[in-house]
């Protein structure tokens, strides 16, 4: 544990530094027993702030040596921070020289310096850069940084850090060096460097200024042609901030290098990103199409950091949300933009809410709830969240909503002109919008507007209906709430844009519009209709809320058949489901669930829909999450959940067999391969088909569509099918699995990426008989099981524990022995992957008995662990306050 980091962080306590470091001159003889670390600071007091000794952060760092204007000096430890006293009097420059060495290949945290593959790489956000040299670790201190790496030549050919290299050489005794220097001031997080046998797809590329840039892209030496997809993202990420933001490239070299040993999705050190592999290599015959767009925005949401993260930065981690969910938006933004047609703009639309309503919302609802701007954390590295994510960009996406697209556009240029090279605020951010658009009614509520960042809970917008039919004026009394959250109570009303349309009879829009909700309770009116009209209300998600509407289900079909938005027409959908799936699930004598005509024939005419996308078919056929319906519930019995999901899926399997045989044959060609969205959903839809084929026939005990899968499952030309009807095999329960399963690894024994997929969806399958808990046990002793890479670590543990609720949550409580094993057993090696391991049982107290009581005692025996981490720590003391 990080000594005197053990207390809990407030926002309120947020203080200007003592001292700024101006410059920083790093040396590194880079060895991976011990790597020696000279660090040479410009330092100053800043006079702003009462005099004081000079704290810097460190974390397993062994001390040699420390210079102050190359004196030696008398200094001490408090805790893990050095301390230093005696330093020159006055607000004038000094020297500071700090000497350490650290241990990178004992570094299993993946924080700081670190070896993987026989590589060195760094992770210095959050709080990272601490393990490398003692610093101000704190993001608004900003210094200009000269490295200087030495090392092997032969085995460390390559040597990178941010910037410009600016001289590189031979040192004689088979070593060599390289230096670096960054044009541009940056927080310590976004240091980086990179060493090691690595080869680049290199790209030039001339900006719309006139000036030119070199992109590379970094791998292992058998991978680079798996490089394409991640230059070809990297080069329209640069084309697309230039052309939608005026945001240039502002570097003459651009780096993206890849690791197979990543704590996260990928990093954006000045210049210099370091990606999971997971974002960057894609071939056709290993990645699949979900996998394709999964670089796309992870690419360009690195890239984008550059203006929204590095040259305006986070004044401190509270903050973490200004760059993140801003940066979040414009992923999704550049995503929206490359796919074009407006019917591929509302798929990607439905996939983000989606990803929002099963992840965020239960965040918001549990233990571990938080503002978008987070008020105390005990460890900063567990709100890296899909609240400060994904509900950061809704609120985001909101201002962009109220002020227009042209004045959203206006604010960013104005967030520029303010804040360029400092390190700020969500507030700063809020204003610089609203002063850019002084007229919008975004301007005029901006104090209010506010609280979406400060409170934490996901509002609930209930709409209640009414018709006067003498005067044809229909009514819409809306009114909002939040429930409480940990250490908020109750909860000021929040601005709530609310886009709705109204469609008469014959499903003819009559009237639209977008209300902002402000108050408690209002009621939109509109007048002059001829008749009762259905509601469309949310449209294209407006606003990160619950909406609770009691839809009859006749206004459900007619909105799914007719509503001229796309993001309803889907909601519609999933509504019916939802609704039907509650329905059994309350029903008191726990009968079958038996699917109405009306739903299957409403799901048939979108399948044989003569005009819409494959992609859009494709969300609208599948069911809801079995996370999703639990989160409707009071109490959820996960198995119960499971068992009425399954039998849904059966009967859209067998009522809709010819038309599952149709859409499979009418898509399953696409063509030459490639991940646009046209091709893709037509994949996604055949693959959806596939897997509804083999689920009928397991029950009517036939061959046919098992043996069609096996075979497509062999002749397959793109990962995306093969894994698909691979999938489709072990989702329906086919004895072609096995063979299927031991065929895959065979041929991808050597791509660390399929092995995760084979390991994934092993541990996701339906649970049939409590059949997938023992299998996961096996599988962490196959050969190629390391519970200390994180991707693998997450393919077969995590799959099973935080997405198999049906296989996890067992009456016996053996699915929770296992998650308080590997939490204990990961927080040895990695707190920050054991934490979000942690988090699987977030939702402990909806559980139905025994669960809930089993979970209790499974979080209450890892709490009771000595020596956990911070990480893990916070989580579970939550989980159970
Ligand atoms: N800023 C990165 C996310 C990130 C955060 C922490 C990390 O530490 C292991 C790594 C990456 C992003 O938003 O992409
Ligand atoms: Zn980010």
């Amino acid at each position: 544990m990080r000594e005197g980091q053990s207390t809990v962080v407030y926002r309120a306590d947020y203080q200007a530094p003592a001292y700024w470091i101006d410059t920083v001159e790093l040396c590194f003889d880079l060895d991976p027993a011990k790597t020696r670390v000279l660090n040479r600071m410009t330092v100053r007091r800043n006079p702003d702030v009462q005099p004081q000794p000079l704290r810097l952060d460190g974390d397993e760092l062994v001390l040699s040596r420390v210079l102050v204007d190359g004196q030696g000096t008398s200094f001490k430890m408090e805790g893990s921070r050095l301390v230093l006293e005696n330093l020159p009097a006055g607000n004038e420059p000094f020297k500071l020289e700090i000497f350490t060495t650290c241990a990178p290949a004992k570094n299993s945290k993946l924080m700081g310096l670190y070896v993987s593959n026989d590589s060195f790489f760094t992770q210095c956000e959050a709080e990272g850069f601490r393990r490398i040299t003692y610093f101000l670790d704190r993001p608004d201190v900003m210094a200009s940084y000269t490295v200087l790496l030495r090392a092997d030549r032969r085995k460390y050919p390559v040597l990178l850090s941010n910037g410009n290299l600016v001289e590189q050489g031979d040192l004689g005794d088979g070593r060599h060096f390289a230096k670096w220097v960054d044009p541009f001031r940056k927080p310590c997080y976004l240091f980086a460097l990179v060493a090691g046998q690595l080869v680049c797809r290199e790209q030039r590329i001339r900006s719309r200024t006139g000036k030119d840039h070199l992109l590379q892209v970094f791998v292992r030496p058998g991978d680079l042609d798996k490089t394409e997809h991640a230059m070809n993202s990297l080069m329209a990420s640069v084309a697309w901030d230039e052309a939608r933001f005026g945001l240039p490239l502002d570097l003459e070299r651009f780096m993206i290098v890849a690791t197979s040993d990543f704590n996260m999705g990928a990093m954006e050190n000045k210049g210099l990103n370091i990606f999971n592999t997971k974002y960057v290599l894609a071939s056709q015959a290993t990645a699949t199409d979900v996998d394709f767009g999964n670089i796309e925005s992870v690419v360009g949401h690195e890239y984008f950091h550059n203006w929204t993260g590095n040259r305006v930065t986070c004044r401190d981690w509270f903050q973490l949300s200004l760059k993140e969910g801003l940066t979040v938006f414009r992923d999704q933004e550049f995503s929206q933009d490359l796919a074009g047609e407006a019917s591929a703009r509302a798929v990607k639309r439905i996939e983000d809410v989606r990803v929002l309503r099963t992840a965020q919302f239960p965040e918001d609802a549990g233990p571990m709830a938080h503002p978008v701007r987070p008020d105390q954390y005990l460890e900063i590295n567990n709100f890296y969240t899909v609240t400060v994510y994904e509900k950061g960009a809704e609120v985001v996406r909101m201002m962009q909503t109220l002020v227009g697209r042209e004045g959203f556009r206006r604010g960013m240029e104005l967030y520029f002109q303010r804040h360029d090279g400092q390190a700020v605020t969500c507030d700063d951010f809020a204003q610089a919008i609203a002063d850019a658009n002084p007229q919008s009614r975004f301007a005029g509520l901006l104090p209010q507007f506010k609280r979406w960042y400060s409170q934490a809970g996901t509002p609930r917008v209930t709409a209640r209906a009414s018709w006067d039919a003498a005067s044809g004026t229909y009514g819409l009394a809306l009114s909002q709430s939040c429930p409480p959250t940990p250490g908020q109570g109750a909860k000021e009303p929040f601005v709530i844009p609310i886009a709705w349309g109204l469609l008469d009879a014959g499903g003819r829009e009559v009237a639209s519009g977008m209300h902002v909700l402000t108050q408690e309770s209002e009621t939109l009116t509109v007048p002059g209709l001829q008749g009762e009209p259905v509601p469309s209300i949310l449209r294209g998600f407006t606003a990160p809320v619950v909406l609770d509407f009691d839809y009859t289900d006749a206004q459900l079909l007619t909105l799914l058949e007719h509503d001229t938005d796309p993001f309803n027409r889907w909601e519609a959908a999933q509504r019916l489901a939802v609704n039907r799936a509650l329905a059994c699930i309350g029903d008191p004598a726990g009968g079958p669930l038996r699917l109405d005509a009306p739903y299957i024939e409403a799901m048939r005419s979108i399948l044989r829909h003569p005009t819409l996308d494959a992609a859009f078919k494709e969300l609208v056929l599948t069911l809801p999450a079995e996370a999703y319906i639990g989160e409707q519930l009071e109490v959820v019995d996960p198995q119960r959940v499971h068992a009425v999901r399954e039998s849904m899926r059966e009967q859209l399997a067998t009522a809709l067999l010819d038309d599952w045989a149709w859409a499979w044959d009418a898509h399953r060609e696409s063509g030459a391969y490639s991940p646009d969205p046209v091709s893709s959903g037509r994949r996604a839809l055949a693959g959806l088909a596939l897997t509804h084929l083999c689920i009928a026939a397991r029950q009517a005990g036939d061959t046919v569509w098992p043996g069609k899968a096996y075979q497509r499952f062999k002749d397959a030309s793109n990962m995306t099918d093969r894994f698909n009807a691979l999938a489709a095999l072990v989702v329906g329960g086919q004895d072609l699995a096995r063979p299927a399963l031991e065929r895959f690894h065979a041929m991808f024994r050597d791509e660390a990426l399929v092995l995760d997929k084979w390991f994934a969806l092993q541990a996701g399958a339906p649970d049939r008989g409590g059949n997938i808990l023992p299998a996961v046990r096996q599988l962490m002793h196959h050969p190629d099981f390391n519970i200390r890479n994180p991707n693998r670590a997450r393919s077969l543990i995590f799959s099973y524990c935080s997405a198999n609720p049906g296989a996890f949550h067992r009456p016996d409580a053996a699915g929770y022995v296992f998650w308080s094993e590997r939490v204990m057993e990961l927080d040895g090696l990695n707190p920050q992957v054991a934490a979000r391991l942690a988090r699987a049982l977030d939702r402990w107290r909806k559980l139905a008995e025994p669960m809930r009581g089993a979970a209790r005692e499974a979080i209450a025996r890892v709490a009771a662990k000595p020596d956990l981490s911070n990480d893990v720590r916070e989580v579970v003391t939550r989980a159970l306050a």
